[in-house]
């Protein structure tokens, strides 16, 4: 139509993906909505329990099990103060600084450009002993999105992560188990009014972040073991982050 031909030139996050082509488009766009939805539901129905607390960071699990496998969804709330929403969905996607501050991968690989915002990784985790190494296949997909109910206008940005499966990367063909997840990091960018004709600075926005997670282990691991380990793990992630993407906007312009 006249409107998305519009958008589509407005830049590269307004309107419709060149994802928009691929075959795997209508899963994209409707996990990653499904997300945004299960994102913004508040903790308070839905039997969350709070496991983990650090300043404003407060984290929910839901204990499940599916075949005996521990699958707890986790659902987080953040608030960083000095970057925008766009800014940590920036470096949440990026493959050139996944390294930088994620601590479970060992390896990473993009299998598939399927357009600047979405993408498909293969990714090797660190080994838990006594479990078998994992691996993860997934699209990672991130947009701007009006937000119809903040009359301020301010958009929200997503990422999610999703698993998928490739011919040319079976699963569980060598050393490594599978697992499958599903991953959201939804962001809002709030401005504290700043005085007339005064430029905004990084002491005016806050983000308010939420981050949800439902990892399927894909074979045995002890349930103990699991659980301890994403205890320390999802908070560690959270942390360090939040102060990575703190630490590498501080000294840029502010990208909104
Ligand atoms: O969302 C995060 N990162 C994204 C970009 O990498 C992406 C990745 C999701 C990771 C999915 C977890 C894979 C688990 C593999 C084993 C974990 C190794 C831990 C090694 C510790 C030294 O969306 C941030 C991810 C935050 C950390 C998640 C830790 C979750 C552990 C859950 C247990 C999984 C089952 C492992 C079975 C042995």
């Amino acid at each position: 139509t006249k409107q998305q031909q519009q958008q589509v030139g407005a830049g590269p996050c307004k309107g419709l993906s060149k994802a928009s082509q691929h075959r795997l488009w209508p899963e994209i766009d409707r996990i990653s909505m499904e997300q945004l939805r299960y994102a913004r539901l508040g903790v308070g129905e839905g039997g969350w329990q709070l496991f983990a607390e650090d300043g404003e960071m407060k984290m929910y699990k839901r204990e499940e099990e599916v075949n005996g496998m521990v699958v707890d969804p986790l659902k987080a709330c953040h608030v960083v103060r000095g970057v925008t929403g766009h800014e940590m969905c920036h470096y949440f996607f990026s493959p050139d600084v996944r390294m930088d501050w994620e601590t479970t991968v060992e390896q990473m690989t993009v299998i598939e450009t399927i357009a600047d915002d979405t993408l498909v990784f293969l990714q090797v985790h660190k080994r838990i002993w006594p479990a078998s190494q994992r691996d993860s296949l997934f699209w990672s997909h991130m947009r701007q999105v009006p937000d119809h109910n903040d009359r301020d206008g301010h958009d929200i940005w997503i990422v999610c992560n999703h698993s998928t499966e490739n011919p040319g990367f079976p699963s569980n063909n060598g050393k490594c188990v599978r697992v499958s997840l599903t991953v959201c990091l939804v962001c809002q960018t709030f401005i504290d009014p700043p005085k007339e004709g005064v430029p905004i600075t990084r002491d005016d926005i806050t983000c308010k972040i939420t981050y949800c997670s439902v990892v399927n282990p894909g074979g045995w691991a002890p349930a103990s073991v699991l659980r301890a380990v994403y205890k320390r793990e999802y908070p560690k992630f959270l942390k360090r982050f939040t102060a990575y993407v703190i630490d590498q906007c501080k000294d840029k312009p502010i990208m909104f």
